[in-house]
């Protein structure tokens, strides 16, 4: 077993700062970082926890998520475990991260989740797979702050992955991929407009937590290999985009941007 202790960042001092707000009563005796890696059933299992001694009653979250494949025991480009990820730092749960390389799965988190899949959570000693699952779960067990939309929201943006997903892979320029994108970009920009700044109005949403990550996948894969921007006339979006990825909780658990490239890579190239 290795150890190593990180300093904390400033944004996650101030998120552990806003969580203490909402306790009564905090006796925070120290906030750290472990970093440290386990050693279990011939595989090394890397762990990074956030946590604040004495100042949570209830113990880190287990989360299995992906693993950087450019940066040893960093957080990878999943932007399913980050939509958790942010629902828990955005909920101010302590959560301890199971870094899993997805290329090489060991042992210990195939007998978790044999669909080999992450996000992955433990709630009530049980692992829970699927964001869509697991963030529904959290809204549950742990209402506040409410992250919850109303149902006809959830759709909103819903289509803009896969038809980004589309434009990236395509090889024809005639092919409508993108002209479906911009279609989908400005139907959701009409909608801010109207409905702003977030989708569900002035508080962000679990939606927003969903589409997020998204967005900043289509913004780094989308600038990386076709060297294309989601036009600035789609003034709304411009903003909703900038005022999600400013957030200290999507700093703190975006990808790396290189992550994002070599996620994608296969994909644009296969
Ligand atoms: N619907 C799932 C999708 C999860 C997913 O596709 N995760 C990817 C990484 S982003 C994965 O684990 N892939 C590994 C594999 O398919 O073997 C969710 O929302 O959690």
């Amino acid at each position: 077993m290795s150890s190593a202790r990180i300093q904390p960042t400033a944004c996650a001092v101030s998120s552990a700062i806003k969580h203490l707000r909402l306790r009564p009563n905090p006796s925070l005796s120290s906030l750290c970082f472990h970093h440290f890696a386990i050693r279990g059933r011939g595989s090394l299992r890397r762990t990074l926890r956030v946590s604040m001694s004495s100042a949570q009653s209830s113990s880190p979250l287990e989360i299995c998520v992906k693993a950087s494949v450019t940066t040893p025991d960093k957080l990878g480009d999943c932007p399913f475990s980050q939509r958790v990820l942010l629902t828990l730092e955005e909920k101010h749960l302590p959560y301890d991260m199971k870094l899993v390389d997805l290329k090489n799965k060991p042992e210990w988190f195939l007998n978790i989740n044999p669909d080999g899949k992450v996000p992955a959570i433990k709630l009530d000693e049980k692992w829970v797979a699927d964001s869509d699952i697991i963030t529904q779960a959290l809204e549950e067990k742990y209402p506040s702050p409410p992250l919850g939309a109303p149902p006809e929201k959830a759709s909103v943006g819903s289509k803009i992955f896969s038809t980004f997903i589309g434009f990236l892979k395509s090889k024809d320029p005639n092919d409508g991929t993108e002209q479906a994108l911009l279609s989908e970009l400005s139907s959701l920009n009409d909608y801010l407009k109207e409905n702003g700044p977030f989708i569900n109005g002035k508080d962000i949403s679990a939606v927003d937590l969903s589409l997020g990550p998204k967005l900043y996948h289509l913004e780094i894969a989308l600038g990386h290999f076709k060297k294309w921007t989601i036009p600035d006339s789609l003034t709304y979006l411009q903003s909703y985009k900038k005022a999600i990825f400013s957030r200290d909780s999507f700093i703190k658990t975006r990808a790396q941007p290189e992550d994002v490239i070599e996620g994608w890579r296969p994909k644009v190239e296969g």
